[in-house]
């Protein structure tokens, strides 16, 4: 007899989950059990499934560190009574906390899905049901008793991305993510199309290890014409600042001014990790390419290469928390560690 699997879905706010309070008309969270109510569809599912919900569900707006170290524990707790998960999470950081998670559960071998939705659950318009009900059928995917997907994933409007390539670019739109430099993993039409090809396979059977130190003394800059210096020297001057994101121009250009190179040396020569992401949504950074570049690659920066910035600022959090040494933090954060780079 085939057994059912078995799919734990962790309710944490959003959208999906929230009604409009009629007397000022701003949607607020509601009760878990409501989300269920209004999809009595889900019991049509060839699986079993069980769900969990924050005490207080949240506007993924108030996401932090801390609730990231919540949701792996509780997949940690629940890892071998479940062949999947299905995480209900606000848009507006999923990527976030989906890109923190890929690093936090180490040798995952079991599919863990991350979705929500652009309209309530209850709306009659809404995207939630399609997101919540595939999803959970990619959770539950399995062949011959192994899961096909045995990573972190993000689902919205029709396709499957490795969550940690991903970022939310509408506001708007059902298809408010994308994932510029990663294929997605399987597409939603007349059929699941799984495009295995793409999908990470879990090495051997090591045990889910699961990393709950992050550490949070970082900073993200953003260059624009006309950067001034005081800004910059704020920003390296932060108390216990350990790493800063400087999202760059192009494949990863700066300007050539003399300032910007002292205070990056000196602020590298003090130990802080500089980390070069472009701020276009597609492509990489190639440091050396352009004159632009060249020095800072002469400084000590560090290339995020084609990283998303999501996917940077979790990866240096996760990095730092887990002690890696200052001389082999570059080293570390140039590899791909879950598929998050190319
Ligand atoms: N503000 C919401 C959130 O991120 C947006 C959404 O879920 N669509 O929690």
């Amino acid at each position: 007899m085939e057994v059912k699997s078995k799919v734990l879905l962790i309710y944490t706010g959003g959208t999906i989950g929230m009604v409009k309070d009629y007397e000022t008309g701003a949607l607020k969270p509601f009760d878990f059990n409501k989300v269920k109510d209004n999809i009595p569809e889900l019991s049509q599912l060839d699986c079993e499934i069980e769900s969990i919900s924050f005490e207080e569900p949240i506007d993924s707006s108030n996401m932090t560190p801390k609730d990231w170290v919540l949701l792996s524990s509780i997949i940690e707790d629940n890892y071998n009574s479940y062949d999947g998960f299905v995480i209900l999470h606000g848009s507006d950081t999923m990527s976030y906390t989906s890109s923190a998670l890929s690093y936090m559960l180490e040798n995952l071998a079991k599919p863990v899905i991350f979705t929500g939705s652009q309209l309530p659950i209850g709306d009659l318009r809404t995207d939630a049901k399609e997101n919540l009900i595939t999803s959970i059928q990619i959770a539950a995917l399995n062949k011959n008793e192994t899961p096909v997907v045995q990573e972190v994933c993000l689902y919205f409007e029709y396709k499957l991305y490795r969550a940690n390539r991903t970022s939310k670019v509408n506001a708007e739109h059902f298809e408010a993510f994308d994932s510029p430099n990663f294929p997605p993993l399987a597409t939603s039409g007349v059929h699941l199309k799984i495009n295995s090809e793409y999908l990470l396979k879990s090495k051997g059977k090591k045990k889910l290890k699961v990393h709950m130190n992050l550490v949070s003394d970082v900073a993200i800059l953003k260059l624009f014409p006309g950067l001034n210096q005081k800004l910059l020297e704020a920003v390296l001057h932060t108390p216990d600042l350990k790493a800063l994101i400087l999202e760059t121009y192009g494949a990863g250009n700066a300007p050539t001014q003399e300032w910007l190179f002292n205070m990056l040396k000196d602020a590298i020569k003090k130990g802080i990790h500089i980390v070069n992401v472009t701020q276009c949504t597609g492509g990489s950074v190639l440091m050396g390419n352009y004159k632009t570049s060249e020095e800072l690659k002469k400084l000590g920066v560090i290339s995020g290469g084609d990283i998303t910035t999501e996917a940077a600022i979790t990866k240096i959090m996760y990095l730092l928390g887990n002690g890696v040494s200052r001389k082999s933090f570059q080293t570390i954060f140039e590899t791909s560690l879950r598929g998050e780079m190319t």
